[in-house]
């Protein structure tokens, strides 16, 4: 591969006094709930700080280790700077530097060939390697609306969530973050805040030291866990249990509140006949805990108040994610927790944005026209690029461009996703910062700018505030910002609508309603007046301003156990006896930081968490190799004899690199493309395996 050091600073005589440092406001891209605004230290056109904004109330005076580190990133010895089109077979990674004028006459020319016979043969795929609405989906969006390309579900994270938030409080809305510092209860609920939320773990913290009460409830006895006073580990999937178990329990304890439920709850009775039937001792069994634990939260979430439930993506990752995101929801409605500015729940904030961004207008889905083109789900693109064209699927799908995304070592089932990659009859183009595992399988890869290099505007799924994020430095090498890309793209394919002129500046101003820019670029950041207990009068965003319980197709939410278990698929359990999840490894976000040097050396190498009983009896020690396999695939780990994982339960720390791992491979070798009952999410946490010695 053809890469060469970064420019150098643009002042360059050595005797030439330094210039004035500066500093840039930004905004973590990441994929991740804190949204953090940054200030970037600048001198002689290099940055030299990556470091939080201490203006900024939400970011605490403090970023994660990972984006501390972002200097190193954007400075890494192995960014793609040219665009580069390969050389040897799909995977192998042989690429040859070439110009941009030859990258994008041959894409164009390829793509107008394919769409000359059906445009909805190419596939955009992307997801949030940036959180950006300029360099997410704004020129993106316009140019696959324009070429008539298929369309793609984005699911590959929270949409079961989504989809049972919006079911039951009509949006993606909960508590203001920063109100946890002042409840006297929180349950930390399939969420490993001191990995994937760190700002959040300090509010948690905040709340401890005034005296609150901390449960954490993980399958994986996480850091967030080991800091919690209690610690109710169940069986991955079975959360909807335990939910119908707490809701047994507040009714026998007669702990609901009949008024809020009067008043902003609908058909609350055929809930209640549901929970009856899940005494403590039955949820107990399904989820493989201690019925009296479970009686003990119930107590402390009837009794104890202001109670507050931080919920995350990581327990909705299972067939039944969505029914139990669900039954959740409804807990701080039957208590009243509402009532209270530290109490409720927050899985997402970023309903609250909804009428604040202008997605139509950056995206342009009106550029379709009267076209409906068919929708892909990215969590089934395995066996979606493998497939033949069909009735009812449509074309083969011949080209795919892929941005702010890694799908080779991200998306569930990789053996079909590689396999699909690697098909020599399908044109691959690739938008990325660094040769990752999907680069690796492009024709065509072109490099991408680093959130230091170009304008974004922010919202976030986590508070409430809008970033900017400014370009502090110059693009490095020929390096582009996605949203150039696409326009150079739109002009290559003859479109000339006037919205392919648009620039950075442009879009930015448009990206969001009712904010103003000039106060956005003022300060880096506004903050959405949302009120600090915005339900405490009900008012949900739902068509009569009442929590739905039974919504409309979906009926009354309900335990629903996962597609790989004991009691569903006994035979399979048999020769699987081990759940495995793969949450985050707390130096890596998804993906991305993997090849940075200094925190994959805090990682070291692949682990599979193995509780002791299940090591003894497969003869694997500490620290030993181990074959994890199931009838999809088989992988190597190494071995890590500890308390962390549940017996029953393996941790397999996501999401390496497959050319970074210890044998080409990661985890995703034995997840499954099967979706989650609502929102069409994957369900990468309902995965059984075996585990050997190797
Ligand atoms: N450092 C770091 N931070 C990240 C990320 C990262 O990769 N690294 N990823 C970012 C992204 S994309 C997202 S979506 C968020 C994710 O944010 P979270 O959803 O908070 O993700 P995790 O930290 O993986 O926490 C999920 C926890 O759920 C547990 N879990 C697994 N299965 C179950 C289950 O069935 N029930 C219950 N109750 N718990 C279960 C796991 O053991 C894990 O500890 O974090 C973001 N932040
Ligand atoms: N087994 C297992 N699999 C999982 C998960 C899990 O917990 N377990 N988590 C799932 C979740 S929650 C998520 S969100 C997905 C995440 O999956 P992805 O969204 O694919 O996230 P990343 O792996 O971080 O890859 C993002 C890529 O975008 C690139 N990128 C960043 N900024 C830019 C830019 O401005 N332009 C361009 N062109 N590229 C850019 C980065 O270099 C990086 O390679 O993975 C999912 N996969
Ligand atoms: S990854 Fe999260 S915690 Fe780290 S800087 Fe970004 S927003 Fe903040
Ligand atoms: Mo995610």
């Amino acid at each position: 591969m053809d890469v060469q050091a970064p420019n150098p600073p643009s002042s360059d005589p050595a005797d030439a006094a330094p210039s004035p440092v500066k500093h840039v406001h930004g905004a973590c891209p990441h994929d991740c709930p804190d949204t953090c605004a940054l200030r970037v230290t600048v001198q002689d056109g290099r940055a030299l700080r990556v470091q939080a904004d201490p203006e900024h109330e939400r970011t605490l005076g403090a970023l994660c280790t990972k984006v501390s580190r972002y200097t190193e990133r954007t400075y890494h010895p192995e960014r793609l700077l040219y665009p580069m089109k390969r050389v040897g077979p799909k995977g192998s990674g042989q690429f040859q530097r070439i110009s941009w004028g030859e990258a994008l006459d041959t894409i164009a020319a390829r793509l107008k060939e394919i769409a000359a016979r059906d445009p909805e043969a190419i596939l955009p795929y992307s997801y949030a390697g940036t959180m950006g609405l300029l360099q997410g989906e704004a020129m993106a969006g316009r140019f696959f609306h324009r070429l008539g390309a298929s369309r793609l579900d984005r699911t590959i994270c929270a949409s079961a969530g989504g989809a049972a938030l919006g079911a039951t409080y009509g949006g993606k809305v909960g508590m203001k973050v920063q109100f946890f510092a002042e409840s006297r209860l929180i349950l930390i609920w399939g969420s490993n805040p001191i990995t994937s939320s760190v700002h959040f773990w300090t509010l948690a913290q905040q709340a401890k030291r005034a005296g609150a009460k901390l449960w954490c409830i993980d399958p994986r006895r996480t850091d967030s866990a080991d800091k919690c006073h209690r610690h109710l580990a169940l069986r991955p999937g079975t959360d909807g249990a335990l939910a119908l178990a707490l809701m047994h329990e507040l009714i026998r304890l007669e702990a609901l509140d009949h008024d809020y439920i009067a008043r902003h709850v609908n058909g609350f009775n055929q809930l209640k006949e549901r929970a009856l039937a899940w005494t403590p001792e039955r949820a107990a069994e399904v989820c493989g805990v201690e019925a009296g634990l479970i009686r003990e939260l119930a107590q402390d979430y009837a009794t104890v108040k202001p109670a507050a439930i931080r919920l995350n993506y990581g327990m909705q990752r299972v067939r039944g994610g969505g029914n139990a995101v669900r039954l959740i929801a409804l807990l701080p409605c039957l208590t009243g927790a509402w009532r209270h500015r530290a109490g409720g729940l927050l899985l997402s904030a970023s309903g609250w944005f909804a009428n604040v961004r202008n997605d139509a207008g950056l995206q342009r889905p009106d550029l379709l026209g009267e076209r409906r083109p068919r929708v892909i789900n990215m969590s089934t693109i395995g066996q979606d690029l493998l497939r033949e064209a069909a009735p009812g699927f449509g074309p083969r799908v011949e080209a795919v461009l892929v941005y702010n995304s890694n799908p080779v070592a991200v998306a569930p089932q990789s053996a079909q996703v590689a396999a699909g990659f690697a098909r020599e009859d399908l044109f691959t183009v690739v938008l990325e910062q660094f040769q990752t595992d999907t680069a690796d399988h492009a024709d065509i890869v072109l490099p991408a700018t680093t959130q230091l290099e170009h304008l974004d505007v922010h919202t976030s799924y986590g508070h409430t505030d809008v970033l900017l994020n400014e370009p502090a430095i110059a693009p490095l090498g020929e390096a582009k910002p996605n949203t150039e890309i696409f326009r150079l793209l739109a002009a290559r394919m003859g479109f000339d609508e006037p919205c392919f002129q648009d620039d950075d500046e442009t879009l930015a101003r448009h990206a969001l309603k009712g904010v103003d820019f000039d106060d956005l670029r003022a300060r880096g950041w506004v903050r959405l007046p949302i009120p600090d207990a915005p339900f405490a009068e009900g008012g949900f965003p739902t068509p009569d301003g009442k929590v739905i319980v039974d919504a409309p197709g979906l009926g009354v939410p309900d335990f629903v156990p996962n597609y790989e278990s004991t009691e569903t698929t006994p035979e399979l359990a048999r020769r699987y006896p081990l759940a495995m999840i793969s949450p985050p490894a707390r130096h890596f976000l998804n993906s991305t930081f993997v090849n940075v040097k200094s925190l994959r050396d805090i990682e070291g190498e692949p682990v599979l968490e193995i509780a002791p009983d299940d090591a003894m009896a497969r003869g694997v020690v500490d620290g030993g190799l181990v074959r994890v396999f199931n009838d999809r695939g088989e992988i190597r780990l190494r071995a890590r004899v500890s308390t962390r994982a549940r017996p029953g339960v393996v941790n397999g720390l996501g999401i390496w690199w497959r050319k970074l791992g210890l044998d080409g491979r990661n985890v995703n070798e034995l997840t499954h493309q099967r979706l989650t009952d609502l929102g069409q999410g994957p369900s990468f946490y309902d995965c059984l395996v075996e585990v050997q010695a190797a």
